[in-house]
C-alpha cells in the first residue's frame, strides 16, 4: 500500500533540512535499528549530517550493522533541527530520547504500526511488513541508490520483523525487495548466521530454564512463561538473552496465544504476547498503553507478578473467545 502524499511530505522534509536526528525505540530490535541506519545512509549519501540515537547501547547481536558503532545514547546526542522517528508507534517509545523529539523544529515519522496515529509534522505510516520496507520505498521514491551498507540494514529489518520471511505479514512485495538486495550482492548467509545462529552460552542456558518451567492453560491454547531478575542473575543472563523466549512458547503445538512476563530491574514487568492463526494480541497491548501488531505485541505492568499473570491469562482467554 502506498501513500504518495505522505511520501512526498517526507521527501520535502529531507530536502528542507541539512541536519537530522534519527530516533529508534526502546528495547531496540532489528527493524528500528535497521530502518534508522538505512535512513542514516540515505541522508549522509546526500551530503547531509545525521545521527542515530538509541535509548540503550546497540544490542550485541546487531553489532554487525554498518555504522552501529556510530549510534549514540540520548545524553550524547547533538539533537539536530529535524528529527525522524523510525519504527516508533508512539512517543512513549522514545523514553530518554523524548526531549530530542520535542526540541526539534520539524518532526517526521517512518513506521508500519497500525496503532501509530501520526504524532509528527510529517507521517509516513504504511501497511508494510517492516519499517525497513517503508524506508526501501523511500529510497525508490527518491531514486536514491541503495549502498551495500544500507542493503544490510534494510534486509535485517525485513527478516527480523517477518520471522525470516515466514510470518503472515510477509508479502510478495517484501520478498521481491529482499530478492533485489540479494541480486545486488547482499551476503544473506553471513547476516543470517549473525542474527539466528550466534547464541551466547548464557542465553541457551537461560532459555532452557524458562522453557522447562512454562505452563499451558485453557486446554493448552495459552502458553505462559515468567522470569524474575533473580533467575536472570543466577544464569548471568542479560536482557538480550531473553529475546525469542516468547516465540518458543508460541511454537508449542497446541498454543494459540503465548505470554512471556519478565521482571525488569525497576520492578515493573514486561509482558510480551504472540498469537498464531487467531486472536489479536495487539488489542490487548493497546489496552495497557503498549503497542504492536495483531500477532506480536507487548506492554508494561506495574502490578505484582501474580496480578499481571492473572490479567494476562484472562485477556488471552477473552481474545481467543472472540
Ligand atoms: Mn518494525
Amino acid at each position: 500500500m502506498s501513500d504518495p502524499a505522505a511520501m512526498n511530505s517526507i521527501i520535502q522534509g529531507i530536502g528542507r533540512y541539512s541536519r537530522f536526528t534519527l530516533l529508534t525505540h526502546v528495547s531496540p530490535d532489528g527493524d528500528t535499528l535497521g530502518s534508522a541506519l538505512a535512513v542514516y545512509s540515505l541522508l549522509t549519501g546526500l551530503g547531509k549530517t545525521a545521527e542515530v540515537v538509541c535509548e540503550e547501547p546497540v544490542p550485541h547481536i546487531y553489532g554487525y550493522l554498518p555504522n552501529a558503532d556510530k549510534v549514540v545514547l540520548p545524553d550524547s546526542a547533538a539533537g539536530y533541527e529535524c528529527v525522524i522517528a523510525c519504527d516508533c508507534a508512539d512517543m512513549s517509545r522514545f523514553k530518554k530520547a523524548e526531549h530530542l523529539f520535542r526540541g526539534a523544529q520539524y518532526t517526521m515519522v517512518i513506521d508500519h504500526h497500525f496503532t501509530n496515529r501520526g504524532y509528527a509534522d510529517a507521517n509516513l505510516i504504511l501497511d508494510a511488513s517492516a519499517a525497513c520496507e517503508v524506508v526501501f520505498m523511500l529510497y525508490r521514491a527518491m531514486g536514491a541508490p541503495i549502498s551495500p551498507e544500507a542493503a544490510v540494514c534494510l534486509y535485517t529489518g525485513i527478516v527480523t520483523d517477518t520471522g525470516n520471511l515466514t510470518y503472515s505479514n510477509t508479502t510478495p512485495e517484501c520478498i521481491r525487495m529482499v530478492a533485489e538486495l540479494y541480486e545486488n550482492g547482499l551476503d544473506i548467509t553471513t547476516i543470517n548466521r549473525n542474527i539466528y545462529r550466534t547464541v551466547p552460552f548464557s542465553k541457551t542456558r537461560l532459555q532452557g530454564h524458562v522453557l522447562s518451567n512454562m505452563k499451558l492453560e485453557g486446554d493448552g491454547r495459552i502458553g505462559i512463561a515468567t522470569l524474575t531478575v533473580a533467575e536472570m542473575d543466577a544464569y548471568g543472563a542479560t536482557n538480550e538473552d531473553c529475546e525469542g523466549i516468547v516465540d518458543s512458547v508460541r511454537d508449542v503445538e497446541s498454543v494459540k496465544v503465548a505470554i512471556f512476563i519478565r521482571e525488569g530491574r525497576d520492578g515493573t514487568y514486561k509482558v510480551s504476547l504472540r498469537s498464531k492463526d487467531c486472536a489479536d494480541v495487539g488489542r490487548i497491548a493497546n489496552k495497557y498503553g503498549g503497542g504492536g501488531h495483531a500477532s506480536a505485541a507487548g506492554y508494561s505492568s506495574s502490578e505484582p507478578l501474580s496480578t499481571t499473570v492473572a490479567k494476562a491469562l484472562r485477556d488471552a482467554a477473552e481474545a481467543l473467545a472472540q
